[in-house]
């Protein structure tokens, strides 16, 4: 079906939403799921998709679905692209919106072609993919899946303390169908997910994009420290249970823990001291830490590790401890077959693992997954610096339509 409209470029689809969430204070983008900005996101997706002539239907879970639907409305082993529009705070513009983006670009490509098509076809959006607001990343293809319990999901906060029980039903779900959804998951055959790349890969490579192998097995856990809040000016030293001092030496603890396992990632990025007034003791601090490993078993070891450092060093400060695991997802290795497919279509293009998580990587555990990545030059990711050339937006929009072509007929 010729298109009516212009096709719009990958560039040109992103410049549209360049101004959507920005982060005065951080720099880059803050869009946490159900916030205004990705509202507007959402918004912009279902507005782009309804000018390509195909409706959005939302599932129980918050993700968006915009069906090209065959003219039988037989949806069985479906084709399924999409990615996600929440950001992490003061993060990067490509990390999802660059994913949604070239599957709209490359279903405009698609219809500009002889397809003889025997699938269903869809682009998808899935809500809470960084796990910014309510601290579980994919929360939406978890919950698609049944990787997470939907009662856990309901009982959710956010930093204000709102529920994701609250913030959905504020958002026009029935948080009676938040929950695995079994009959829409056996409808996808396979789902492809474009991606910036979060390294430099394909920049040594020097090729703009790269089908992906594995994605790196990664958690997260919670950490309290308790102690007692103070004058920081009547309070002498002798007399202090700091829970910024057991923290802060526990963070260090981490990295030695880290640093003394080759492959290992981990990070502490997140810190919330209770009250956090400059002249203040802190009476409690709350940090988050994410740990990341090729091999499952390794990375419970090193959490293991810092479990007890951190235990530890609670003690010798005088402090209570809390730790608690929040979210935990193997090392996922994308589906073969698939994958083979779409490097065939893409003229066997080079293979990259990441340590990035992705829906591509909760989905993979359900039906065949893969990833198509996009060079990013500068390799850095979750910060403004991210980065990717107008000419390689293009080229991976281009081979994720070669990919779904290979699929579709
Ligand atoms: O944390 C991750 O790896 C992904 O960006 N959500
Ligand atoms: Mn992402
Ligand atoms: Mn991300």
């Amino acid at each position: 079906m010729p298109l009516e409209l212009p096709t719009l470029t990958v560039t040109e689809l992103m410049a549209q939403i360049s101004s959507t969430g920005q982060d005065p204070l951080r720099g880059g983008y803050t869009r946490p799921v159900y916030s205004p900005a990705e509202l507007d996101l959402r918004a912009w997706f279902i507005e782009q998709a309804e000018r390509r002539g195909v409706s959005v239907e939302q599932d129980g879970n918050g993700a968006l679905w915009a069906w090209w639907d065959l003219p039988s409305g037989d949806r069985t082993d479906a084709v399924v692209t999409g990615s996600h529009l929440d950001s992490v705070p003061g993060g990067g513009p490509f990390d999802g919106p660059l994913g949604v983006a070239s599957a709209l670009v490359a279903f405009d490509l698609l219809r500009e072609r002889p397809l003889n098509r025997t699938r269903a076809f869809a682009i998808v959006v899935f809500p809470e993919e960084e796990g910014s607001r309510f601290g579980v990343a994919c929360l939406g293809s978890r919950l698609l899946t049944g990787a997470i319990d939907p009662t856990k999901a309901l009982n959710l906060r956010d930093p204000d303390g709102n529920t994701f029980a609250d913030v959905a039903g504020k958002n026009g779900l029935d948080v009676r169908r938040i929950g695995p959804d079994p009959q829409l998951l056996s409808q996808i055959g396979a789902f492809v997910e474009l991606h910036v790349e979060q390294g430099l890969g394909l920049s040594e490579l020097d090729h703009p994009v790269a089908v992906g192998g594995s994605i790196l097995g990664h958690g997260r856990w919670k950490l309290s420290m308790r102690g007692q809040g103070n004058h920081a000016g009547t309070t002498l030293m002798r007399d202090r249970r700091d829970p910024m001092v057991a923290a802060a030496r526990s963070i260090s603890a981490v990295q030695q823990i880290a640093r003394a396992q080759d492959n290992a990632r981990a990070t502490v990025g997140r810190l919330q001291p209770v009250p956090g007034g400059t002249n203040v003791i802190a009476s409690r601090v709350d940090f988050w830490l994410d740990v990341r490993h090729p091999d499952d078993a390794v990375t419970a070891v090193l959490v293991q590790q810092i479990h007890e450092a951190a235990q530890r060093i609670a003690a010798e400060e005088g402090c209570g401890f809390e730790f608690s695991q929040e979210s935990l997802s193997p090392t996922v290795t994308f589906d073969a077959k698939l994958s083979a497919t779409l490097g065939s279509a893409l003229n066997n293009v080079p293979v990259l693992d990441t340590g990035a998580g992705h829906d591509a990587g909760v989905l993979a555990g359900h039906v065949p997954s893969a990833m198509v990545f996009v060079r990013n030059p500068s390799g850095i990711s979750h910060s403004p610096e991210e980065y990717v050339e107008d000419a390689d937006a293009e080229l991976g929009a281009q081979a994720l339509a070669d990919a779904l072509a290979a699929l579709l007929v």
